[in-house]
């Protein structure tokens, strides 16, 4: 389905027929080599808690690199942990087409949330080379992105801030609930803490990433549509929060005279909800994780330590829901007469996704009789982080019944072939397989010139 916005009409209005027609994946081999990541990392609840930096994301990644070596493939793991994978071949000296998603999960997570965009990066990378597409003006390189979830080591977006440079001298203070520093995790993990910044990527090496992804949302499922071609990607304020009170004896002590540490946090999180409800202040607020001391029954709570997170494809409403929290919070503190020690630990920012690669992905779409759609990311991934370096593109497929971040995370097997068909048409036609007359060797020039620009200002040249 052509999409209403104008914008992606002008990216494509002369949809380049494609040298040799739409590409497709080995769907046995790209769904055997999904379900077998399935296996690793397996919770007791039926979800995949396969945490970022943790031994099951290792265990994922060598059973990535396995896969990759019997393709023929060469790999290697950054000091950040990032798992790439490119042909033996490789020319230095090219800018790179890179692709790929995340390894780890969240708790109790799904089987597809970043694995589906991996694996089918490394079928896609596997199919390229197996149809022969010439590859002359960009490397192909597919990624596996360390500790996207940062639900162990808190520290978010972890694998692609290293490759855009972006980990600053916090990252390394990134700690897990314990206290335990991301450094502590490296060395097990692949990465070397003393290598970091041998991670970054200069810009202007990557000339465009594309990510697959589940749309972990229920907009193309209901609408009945194949593919979502991503316009923006949502930003995201996550703070931590400790509410102090008075720990005492829940029966002896009256009413009048507690500082009930829960009582202000239950306020609090009411607060939170409203910023995205009551308030319409941004698109969603959300507390996901909340620790009560000493967690009694029959004590007052002293101490309660939890994390909220606000998101917006707004940065100015972003700023402003900050604003609002802060004095919600000073507000909560007064009436329930507790402290509120209420910090940001990260901000991402929203970004939109490239006018020319929406088109490439849309026509790679049209190409494979796919009905389509432009739509927005409610979710953050490496794709954002990775707009520092290049210009971005992201494809979605429908999730059933909109679930994800849960056991139940699932897609129908048609619509993830069918996504990573896309995605394999799409760098297909990026490596030079566009017929010239359309303005698909447009992009491809812009992607090459943006990637010399940025290179050039980097060397200085
Ligand atoms: O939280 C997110 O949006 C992503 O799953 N990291
Ligand atoms: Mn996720
Ligand atoms: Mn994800």
């Amino acid at each position: 389905m052509r999409p209403t916005d104008a914008s992606l009409e002008d990216a494509h209005t002369a949809a380049p027929t494609f040298a040799a027609g739409p590409l497709r994946v080995d769907a046995d081999r790209f769904l055997t080599a999904l379900r077998g990541l399935a296996q690793i990392g397996c919770d007791p609840q039926g979800g995949i808690t396969r945490l970022g930096l943790s031994a099951e994301e290792s265990r994922a990644r060598e059973f990535l690199e396995d896969l990759a070596a019997k393709a023929g493939l060469a790999t290697d793991v950054d000091p950040a942990g990032n798992l790439l994978i490119r042909r033996a071949d490789a020319d230095p000296c090219l800018p790179v087409l890179m692709f790929g998603s995340h390894i780890d999960t969240v708790r109790q997570g799904g089987w597809l949330d970043g694995a589906y965009g991996v694996v089918a990066a490394l079928e896609a990378l596997t199919v390229l080379l197996e149809t022969g597409v010439t590859i002359d003006g960009f490397e192909p390189v597919a990624v596996g992105f360390a500790n996207e979830e940062g639900a162990l080591v808190q520290h978010p977006f972890w694998g692609s801030r290293a490759m855009a440079g972006l980990l600053d001298a916090d990252a390394e203070k990134a700690v897990d609930r314990a206290g335990r520093p991301a450094r502590d995790y490296l060395p097990a993990a692949g990465g070397d803490p003393e290598r970091l910044a041998e991670a970054a990527w200069p810009a202007g090496r990557i000339a465009a990433f594309l990510e697959l992804h589940i749309e972990q949302g229920p907009v193309l499922e209901r609408l009945g549509l194949d593919i979502g071609v991503v316009d923006g990607i949502v930003g995201r304020t996550i703070f931590a929060c400790e509410v102090s009170g008075e720990q005492q004896h829940a029966g002896t002590t009256p009413m009048r005279d507690r500082r009930d540490a829960l009582v202000g946090a239950a306020h609090l999180v009411a607060k939170v909800e409203s910023l995205a409800t009551a308030l319409g202040a941004c698109s969603t607020a959300t507390v996901g994780f909340m620790d009560v001391s000493p967690n009694t029954v029959n004590t007052i709570p002293g101490v309660v330590r939890l994390n909220a997170e606000i998101r917006d494809t707004d940065t100015t409403r972003i700023q402003r829901s900050e604003r609002l929290l802060a004095s919600m919070a000073e507000h909560v503190a007064r009436v329930s007469h507790v402290d509120v020690d209420l910090r940001v630990c990260d901000r991402s920012a929203p970004v939109l996704t490239d006018p020319g690669l929406r088109g490439v992905i849309a026509d790679a779409a049209e190409s494979l009789g796919l009905s389509w759609q432009a739509m927005p990311s409610g979710a953050g991934h490496d794709a954002q982080v990775i707009a520092a370096l290049a210009p971005v593109g992201m494809i979605f497929v429908p999730s059933k019944d909109g679930i994800s971040h849960a056991p139940g995370e699932d897609s129908d097997v048609g619509a993830l072939v069918a996504g990573a068909d896309v995605l394999v048409t799409a760098l297909a036609a990026l490596l030079g397989r566009g017929s010239p007359e359309s303005d698909l060797e447009k992009t491809r020039e812009d992607l090459a010139s943006i990637a010399c620009r940025r290179l050039e200002g980097r060397l200085g040249a």
